[in-house]
């Protein structure tokens, strides 16, 4: 029997067979080995093999991960050098930010999208809680849309509260795994709730955003919005791990950089101060975008630009 794992607590896992049951489910003992350097063994979006235990009818052992297509780890708070899977088989990486109550800094999106990059996953930005914004702000977050767009993410304006963009919103996950991220109280569990009302997802009213690390939602966990459709809610990510970068070069994850960097006049330029440099040169044409090369700056320099 086949299934997808919908949620991890620690040694128990809820798996939804192919038939649409949710089952209980632990490892087999051979399955508890882990790779080196990571924590779980089984991560939400697995493809498994199940058993159901004798004489059980909800629950069932693990007896066998399915290769992953891709999937994005996360640094270990506690444990150095132990990284968690947060989640595998992954479509599309939804962020999303918004500018205001709280707002979330451009930093993050771009650390967010360089980690989409680096596992070559698909990713989009939305910018949700524009109801809040007065027209200025509505005029940048549109301009900060384009930009993101034309370098090749998808971005849109939506409220959860207006429901403006909540039908389109809904369209862009459709028979995808999605993963939404994005800082807790952006609205990632209202806006779900909004096109699913089914699942009820939890939400909270913040008074103040000041403390971006307290979450209501708590771990990764998988829905089914309907066939086909799914998407795991995460506890506003603080950061998504990178897959070695070591001996790489950091403008290769900026895609609107790898596209000219070939112009360069030294094949191993880091767009800082090197002459010819094709991306200083579009920088001052302003053919790139200024915040994106500060994100690079900033992550090339190991600043913490995430809050
Ligand atoms: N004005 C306004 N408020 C919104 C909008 N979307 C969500 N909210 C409110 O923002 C608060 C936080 O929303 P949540 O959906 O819990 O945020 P979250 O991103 O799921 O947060 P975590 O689960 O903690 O990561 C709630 O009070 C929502 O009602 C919106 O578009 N406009
Ligand atoms: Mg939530
Ligand atoms: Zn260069």
């Amino acid at each position: 029997m086949r299934g997808i794992v919908f949620k991890s607590t620690g040694s128990w896992y809820k798996v939804k067979t192919a038939e649409g049951t949710l089952l209980d489910c632990r490892l087999k003992g051979k399955l508890k080995l882990t790779k080196t350097g990571v924590t779980n063994p089984i991560a939400v979006g697995d493809n498994v093999e199940l058993e159901l235990e004798d004489g059980q009818e909800t629950q069932a052992v693990i007896s066998e991960i399915y290769d992953r297509e891709n999937y994005i780890i996360r640094k270990s708070v506690h444990k150095n050098n132990q990284a968690h899977i947060l989640a595998s088989n992954i479509d599309q990486l939804v962020i999303i930010a918004s500018l205001t109550m709280p707002r979330t800094s451009l930093g993050f999106i771009d650390r967010l999208l360089v980690s989409a990059e680096s596992y070559g996953i698909p990713a989009r930005v939305i910018f949700n809680k524009v109801d809040l914004l007065d027209e200025e702000e509505l005029e940048f977050v549109g301009i900060l849309a384009e930009m993101y767009a034309s370098i090749g993410y998808p971005a849109m304006l939506t409220s959860a509260e207006t429901g403006l963009n909540v039908e389109a919103f809904s369209q862009l996950l459709s028979e995808k795994i999605t993963l939404l991220s994005g800082h807790s109280g952006v609205g990632k569990s209202t806006l779900v709730n909004a096109i699913a009302p089914d699942l009820q997802l939890n939400t909270k009213e913040i008074s103040t955003y000041a403390n971006k690390g307290k979450h209501t939602t708590t771990y990764a966990e998988m829905f089914e919005l309907s066939k086909d459709t799914f998407i795991i809610d995460t506890p506003g990510i603080k950061e998504l791990g990178l897959i070695e970068m070591e001996g790489e070069n950091l403008s290769r994850y900026f895609p609107e950089m790898r596209a000219i960097s070939n112009q360069c006049k030294f094949h191993n330029c880091s767009h800082r101060h090197e002459p010819g440099c094709a991306v200083l040169l579009a920088l001052d044409q302003g053919k790139l975008s200024i915040t994106r090369y500060e994100s690079y700056v900033s992550m090339l320099e190991g600043d913490d630009n995430r809050r």
